[in-house]
Formats: structure tokens, C-alpha cells, sequence
């Protein structure tokens, strides 16, 4: 018999969503789109397209470019380079663990395009928004 408890331990499974992000679209230093708003347990999949990035946790504000190895934590993530040079369209996926925001950027070029505004922000906040993050990196 399926049960009350299992089918509502099966509801955030069968509900996560996934949210879809293009890596250097037309050949350009930016993440589509620039925000993703999530619940946990979605799935956020980067998709490389052009050139060779990563996806980076990084912090708010400070020192924002270039995002360090590894990321900036707790639950932070860090794609290493992934590079679309040869074609394969290489893709990062993240499971969405907190609502907590996070700031993100591509670590190539020492922060050059992280500092060219090539941000992404998981979940801002009305205090630290995506647009404040993306003038903090490119001040950085
Ligand atoms: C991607 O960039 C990194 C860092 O600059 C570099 O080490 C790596 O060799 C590059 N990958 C390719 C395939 O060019
Ligand atoms: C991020 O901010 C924290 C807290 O201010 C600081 O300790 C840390 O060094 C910063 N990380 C980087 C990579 O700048
Ligand atoms: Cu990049």
C-alpha cells in the first residue's frame, strides 16, 4: 500500500524543478539568466557555450573577483573550467541546498571576467541583490 508518509517524503522530489543557465551566450562574458530564484532541492544546470569558464562561489562584497578555488562556503560550489573551445558544450549542475543567497562568478583570466561582469547571483536577497553584487565585482 503506498503510504501517507512515503508519498509525502516523495513530494520535494517530485516537485524540484530544474533551472536552466547559458554560459557565454554569443560569445560573451555573461551568465542567462543573471538570477535564478530556487527552492532546495531544485537542480540548476550552467551550460558552457562559448570560450572556457567556471562558476564560482564567491563573496558579496570585498573581495569579489577573482571567486577562489573551491568557492566561497557554506554551500558554496565551484564548476572548475569548463571549456567549450572544442565544441562539447561542457555543463555544471547544482543541487540547490539552502535559500540562503549566493554570489557567483567565472574565475578565468585571474578575475578579468569576473571584474568584466560576468556574475550570477542564486537567491538574492532585498539587501544584497544581484545588481549591487555585479557593481561590487566589477569594482573589485
Ligand atoms: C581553461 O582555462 C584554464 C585556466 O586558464 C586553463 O588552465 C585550461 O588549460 C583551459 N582549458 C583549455 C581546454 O584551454
Ligand atoms: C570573503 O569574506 C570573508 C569575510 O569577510 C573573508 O574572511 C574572506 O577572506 C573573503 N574571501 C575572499 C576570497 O576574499
Ligand atoms: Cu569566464
Amino acid at each position: 500500500m503506498f503510504s501517507k508518509v512515503l508519498f509525502f517524503a516523495l513530494i520535494p522530489t517530485i516537485f524540484a524543478a530544474n533551472h536552466a543557465v547559458t554560459v557565454g551566450a554569443n560569445n560573451a562574458l555573461s551568465f542567462t539568466p543573471t538570477s535564478v530564484v530556487a527552492a532546495v532541492g531544485d537542480t540548476i544546470t550552467f551550460t558552457v557555450v562559448s570560450r572556457n569558464h567556471s562558476i564560482t562561489t564567491t563573496n558579496f562584497s570585498g573581495a569579489v573577483c577573482p571567486p577562489p578555488k573551491g568557492g566561497v562556503g557554506p554551500n558554496g560550489w565551484d564548476s572548475g573550467f569548463l571549456s567549450d573551445l572544442d565544441g562539447s558544450m561542457p555543463k555544471f549542475v547544482y543541487t540547490v541546498k539552502d535559500t540562503t543567497p549566493h554570489f557567483a562568478a567565472c574565475m578565468q583570466a585571474a578575475g578579468a571576467h569576473c571584474r568584466a561582469g560576468m556574475t550570477f547571483a542564486l537567491n538574492p536577497s532585498a539587501t544584497q541583490t544581484y545588481a549591487q553584487f555585479n557593481r561590487n565585482a566589477m569594482a573589485s
